[in-house]
């Protein structure tokens, strides 16, 4: 496993280590019922804080080959997404200018859910994504998707092989790549001098704000701000051209970049200043995130203790790799949750890394009768507890740890 000693983005070496999750497994490690049994690896998840560029960044790095083998992140799998997705396709079809047969690129296309869309409104499509399982299910959809690392070197062979494009979008990627200079390099080769670049990830002062830390795990390199994005940009040439912030996984940031210097909107440099005012650049935020951290840990320990010793029954819902943190963060195990339900086949009686709790389809939580419901996949929430109103009679309350600890 690789070590960083310097920032991803500014090559600064004094990095302050504000975070320490402790040694854990890969989140989407799912185990079969032979693999529970055996040795599992863990890794240390330590976060720094650059206080030249602002970049938060974990320090160790896992081949993306372990990390990225039989993905278990599905984005279509849920509506909140697919409707995300659609609405996105349907504006970017338009402020890219995009005319039917105009090549559409999506760096980790993960399943295809996006392009797909895209697909719908005449574009020709590509994907690229270092996952096999989801490649393959992906071209078996119709959508053409390219099993790879998206590198400079791969931007330069479809440069080459087909032209420059008008639109490359990249939804909750940016945060996984390790070489940044690489890839936006990459970028600038394949994207048209009138392109765009579109971007979505988790937005720092959302995950700081709402103490969204079990968003922190080893595929997740970085965490943007606009601060730090801006730095990055005034490294390439790339333009800083249009923010938008969202609701979606608990708050994200998409961005727009381009190759040429244009009308920059406003909303860059009052996001700037709004982040300088939460105290993006001070290393004090990062130590009151880090007691944050440890404040909610033992909230929701010392309320599932107290709940199991009164004799009521806590289950999960949602098998995420998020839950997954917040579980070995937390040490909650089968003395806590007695299962997991969740909605994805390939996950259904798997176990969980670390702590190996089963996970059993929704149905199973349908037909049960706990008294609480831990939600792992807070990020889904509105979708998950309208699936439960409609399947479920039964009296039971939510445990909720974003945006805070509440019982509903
Ligand atoms: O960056 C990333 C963000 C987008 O989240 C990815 N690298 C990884 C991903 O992690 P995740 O595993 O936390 O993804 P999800 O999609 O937030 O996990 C949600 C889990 O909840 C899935 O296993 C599916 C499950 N679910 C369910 O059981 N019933 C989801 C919905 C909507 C439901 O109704």
């Amino acid at each position: 496993m690789l070590k960083i000693t310097r920032c991803r983005i500014c090559k600064n070496t004094n990095l302050f280590n504000f975070l320490q999750l402790g040694p854990t497994p890969i989140p989407n490690g799912f185990l079969d019922s032979r693999q529970i049994h055996e040795a599992e690896k863990f890794y240390r998840l330590d976060v720094l804080f650059c206080n030249k560029c602002s970049l938060v960044q974990l320090s160790q790095i896992i081949p993306p080959k372990i990390m990225f083998q039989n993905y278990a992140y599905i984005p279509s799998t849920s509506k909140t997404m697919q409707s995300h997705f659609f609405t996105l396709a349907k504006k970017l079809v338009e402020k890219a200018n995009l005319k039917k047969g105009n090549l559409v690129i999506d760096i980790g296309s993960n399943d295809g859910t996006l392009l797909k869309y895209f697909k719908k409104f005449g574009m020709e499509v590509l994907g690229i994504d270092p996952s096999e399982n989801l490649a393959k299910a992906a071209n078996h959809e119709g959508i053409n998707t390219e099993i790879a690392m998206f590198t400079k070197k791969l931007a330069q062979r479809i440069k080459t092989e087909r032209r420059q494009v008008k639109l490359i979008t990249a939804t909750n990627v940016l945060a996984h790549i390790n070489d940044l200079d690489d890839f936006f390099e990459g970028i600038e080769i394949l994207l048209s001098r009138e392109g765009i670049f579109v971007g979505e990830f988790p937005y720092l002062p959302d995950l700081i704000e709402k103490t969204e830390f079990d968003t922190i795990y080893h595929e997740h390199l970085s965490y943007f701000s606009a601060t730090a994005i801006n730095y990055l940009l005034r490294l390439k040439r790339l333009f800083f051209r249009e923010v938008e912030r969202l609701p979606i996984h608990g708050g994200s940031l998409r961005v727009t970049f381009c190759k040429t210097n244009g009308k920059q909107d406003p909303g860059i440099a009052k996001l700037i200043n709004f982040e300088s005012i939460k105290g993006i650049k001070s290393p004090e935020t990062y130590i009151a995130f880090s007691k944050k951290v440890s404040g909610l840990r033992y909230q929701l320990t010392k309320f599932l203790r107290d709940t199991r010793i009164k004799g009521s029954r806590i289950v999960g819902y949602g098998a995420s790799a998020k839950g997954n943190i917040m579980l070995n963060y937390c040490r909650i195990g089968t003395d806590v949750l007695d299962y997991i339900a969740d909605s994805i086949p390939f996950k259904h009686y798997k176990f969980t890394p670390g702590m190996h709790i089963p996970i059993f389809p929704e149905k199973t939580l349908y037909q049960d009768k706990p008294d609480y419901i831990l939600l792992l996949a807070w990020n889904f929430a509105d979708e998950i507890m309208e699936k439960l109103k409609g399947n479920f009679k039964h009296n039971y309350k939510i445990i909720l740890t974003s945006p805070s600890f509440k019982i509903i």
